[in-house]
């Protein structure tokens, strides 16, 4: 069993023999892993054991990966209430990097490495720009953001990892990207679908034609997007659009990944266990039915997690692919079963909105979030009902407090957002669950 292995540590092979491991096999590795896994979240965690206690399931009740339905969820709000590090199994001695995502109120959760875990997250995501039909030859522009999201030191370390050539160029300023691009024969880029699409855009109005460059394959994730996209942004830039995903939760990217075949996305199974569960009720689907993508870390060291809701809406592809990976497949993720919508990257939870807006006084707990795109790049305008004696003000007292609700709102998301002040009783009530999102965003 010792080979299989290989992936942690020891020497490293990209595109690694359990891609392609008899399911029997990889049966066996994820239940040893399976045990260890809850061993150590049971014994180190004390949210998980408490929860375990609770079912009166103890680790050694894990005989089979079948027995995995009989522990407990794990769910964003569990990071939430245990902010910062309360997720954690171990000393903080053992850990090595820290990254942070949005969490659905002001403060946003917190992951944690270990040396290791920086490790399989290295080859996971080198087994995924392999998937990709990249290798040690390609010069790959990274345009995820580097910083506490996952995207841009998650694909970083899986490029060099592959033995690739990584310009770690991070988001943003579009034409220095094309510079790049172009000046040092990029043969493959990583970002997210639709800043692609803007630097395609860009590029026209800059006289560059995306379809004589070298770019071969485009690594994209870390938001919705559609066959129709794809078809888009393979036109346009004569390149393979590969859809890659994954969540910080449980690495960042390198949860699973599309191959040559582009038929769904094959998940690394022998580093995360997949389940489809009823997104209402929790209860287990069989293999090819859609609902809930629920995810259990088979190695992670520093954050074990068990059953994590994603709250991801897919299912499990039945049968072989054609490229000859034993390992199973999901389906594009179109949709999740909460309110959380991605802009430019960053995940956005209506309630974080909220929460920024009526800690301010004079502002109505009415409001819509609008999300459009324009050439290729997201847009969010907040209208919100303000009080009629604040909307009978003078202009000056109403830009004033359109200014301290726009900064809010940035303060807590980090992105640029237009506000938009409208008189009381302008946005629809709804007799049900209010309508809070209007996406007009094509994906
Ligand atoms: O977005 C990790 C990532 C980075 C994935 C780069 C791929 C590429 P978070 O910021 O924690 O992590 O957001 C995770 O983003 O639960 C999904 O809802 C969504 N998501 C990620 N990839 C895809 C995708 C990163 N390919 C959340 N398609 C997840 C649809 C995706 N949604």
């Amino acid at each position: 069993m010792n080979d299989l292995w290989n992936d942690i540590g020891g020497s490293f092979n990209p595109v690694s023999a359990t891609d392609y491991l008899p399911a029997d096999q990889l049966r066996v590795l994820q239940l040893q892993r399976l045990k260890a896994t809850v061993r150590r979240a049971y014994d180190k965690v004390e949210v998980h054991r408490k929860r375990m206690d609770e079912r009166s399931v103890k680790p050694q009740d894990i005989a089979s990966l079948e027995d995995i339905k009989k522990l407990p969820f794990t769910l964003k709000t569990d990071l939430r209430d245990t902010y910062p590090f309360g997720l954690f199994a171990g000393s903080i001695g053992d850990v090595v990097r820290l990254h942070a995502s949005s969490g659905t109120t002001g403060k946003p959760i917190v992951v944690a490495y270990t040396a290791e875990d920086v490790q399989v997250w290295s080859s996971v995501m080198a087994r995924t720009f392999a998937a990709c039909g990249c290798g040690s030859r390609d010069i790959i522009q990274n345009a995820y953001g580097y910083g506490l999201f996952t995207g841009g030191l998650g694909a970083h370390y899986g490029a060099e990892a592959l033995g690739a050539t990584v310009i770690p160029i991070s988001g943003g300023n579009t034409d220095r990207q094309i510079m790049v691009m172009k000046d040092f024969g990029v043969t493959a880029v990583s970002c997210t679908p639709s800043y692609f699409i803007h630097m395609i855009e860009r590029a026209g109005e800059l006289g560059v034609d995306m379809k004589a460059l070298p770019i071969k394959a485009g690594v994209f994730g870390a938001e919705p997007w559609s066959e129709a996209m794809r078809k888009h942004i393979e036109s346009m830039a004569n390149i393979k659009a590969y859809d890659i995903y994954g969540l910080s939760e449980i690495i960042g990217p390198g949860v699973a990944s599309e191959c040559a075949d582009q038929s769904g996305l094959h998940i690394f199974e022998d580093h995360f266990y997949p389940e489809i569960v009823d997104p209402e009720t929790g209860e287990p689907l069989a293999d090819g039915e859609e609902g809930e993508l629920v995810l259990t870390t088979l190695s992670k060291k520093a954050m074990p997690m068990i059953r994590y809701r994603t709250r991801d809406i897919t299912r499990i592809i039945p049968g072989q692919c054609a490229c000859g990976r034993t390992i199973r497949k999901i389906q594009r993720i179109g949709r999740r079963a909460d309110d959380m919508f991605i802009i430019r990257g960053v995940n956005v939870f209506p309630s974080q909105v909220e929460e920024a807006l009526l800690a301010i006084k004079g502002v109505m707990p009415h409001y819509q979030i609008i999300l459009t795109r324009e050439k290729g790049l997201d847009r969010m305008e907040v209208e919100v009902e303000v009080t009629a004696e604040v909307f009978s003000d003078e202009i000056r007292v109403m830009e004033k407090l359109r200014a301290e609700l726009s900064g809010a709102i940035e303060h807590t998301l980090g992105i640029r957002v237009s506000v938009r002040l409208v008189e009381p009783h302008t946005i629809e009530r709804s007799m049900g669950k209010a309508k809070r999102i209007i996406d007009k965003r094509e994906i």
